[in-house]
């Protein structure tokens, strides 16, 4: 083989393996983004399913507590000055109708499946000392749209509800600014919103909050199998 026809075949062979170098790298570059979005995916939904469950602990916990009052039942109040226990008035009402969850009154877990912290809303007529009756009414909402206008409506005259805030944690304690539908998860009044998680830019606005909320039936038909109602 002459000399020039060597360096010619070495250079078409250079040429080769860095153009398959090249494609070698696009493949795992293409495959690694792809394994890492399925990985974060996965995380997602891990983290979901153990909210859920932790909402199915948290709604016995709190039908343990009413059940085991020593006379009428009633629900804890919210915890609300960051010690995790309930904080009553003399008088026997709630301080505040909203605040973090008691998780020391529950015996529960203090934060979501994110690490942030619960929120947690009770009716005055179904948290004050003096107990509930079969004919108390709670006063809370949820619906798919904020301010629980009839067609969205989820669940009303509810007696308590339970705000995770999500990954986003905002409206946790040392969450960021709430955008758009979850500011109505922490504005302080009786109404709340549960929608699947929608992106910022979305007209919802960055939503990934997940709640849970007692049935008044739950509660209701658990006194009475308790014995505590009627
Ligand atoms: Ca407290
Ligand atoms: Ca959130
Ligand atoms: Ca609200």
């Amino acid at each position: 083989m002459s000399a020039a026809l060597l360096r010619s075949t070495c250079r078409r062979r250079h040429g080769f393996s860095l153009v398959e170098l090249a494609v070698v790298l696009a493949i795992t570059g293409l495959l690694l983004g792809g394994m890492l979005v399925s990985l974060s995916a996965q995380g997602e939904l891990r983290a979901t399913a153990a909210q859920q469950r932790q909402f199915s602990e948290l709604i016995e916990a709190l039908v343990g507590y009413a059940a085991s009052r020593p006379g009428k039942p009633y629900l804890p109040c919210p915890d609300t000055d960051g010690d995790g226990a309930e904080d009553r008035q003399s008088d026997g009402d709630c301080r505040a109708a909203e605040g973090g969850l008691p998780w020391r009154e529950l015996g529960v877990g203090r934060e979501d499946a994110w690490g942030n912290f619960l929120r947690y809303r009770v009716a005055p007529a179904m948290s004050a000392r003096s107990g509930f009756s079969l004919a108390s009414t709670g006063d809370l909402c949820v619906a798919r749209k904020p301010q629980c206008s009839a067609d969205d409506i989820l669940g009303s005259a509810l007696p308590a509800v339970i705000v995770a805030h999500g990954r986003n944690g905002r409206g946790g304690l040392g969450g960021g600014q709430p955008a758009d539908d979850e500011r109505e998860n922490l504005d302080g009044d009786k109404d709340f919103v549960m929608h699947p998680p929608t992106q910022a830019g979305t007209a919802a606005g960055e939503f990934d909050d997940l709640l849970v909320w007692l049935s008044p039936n739950i509660l209701f038909s658990r006194m009475i199998a308790a014995g505590k109602l009627p």
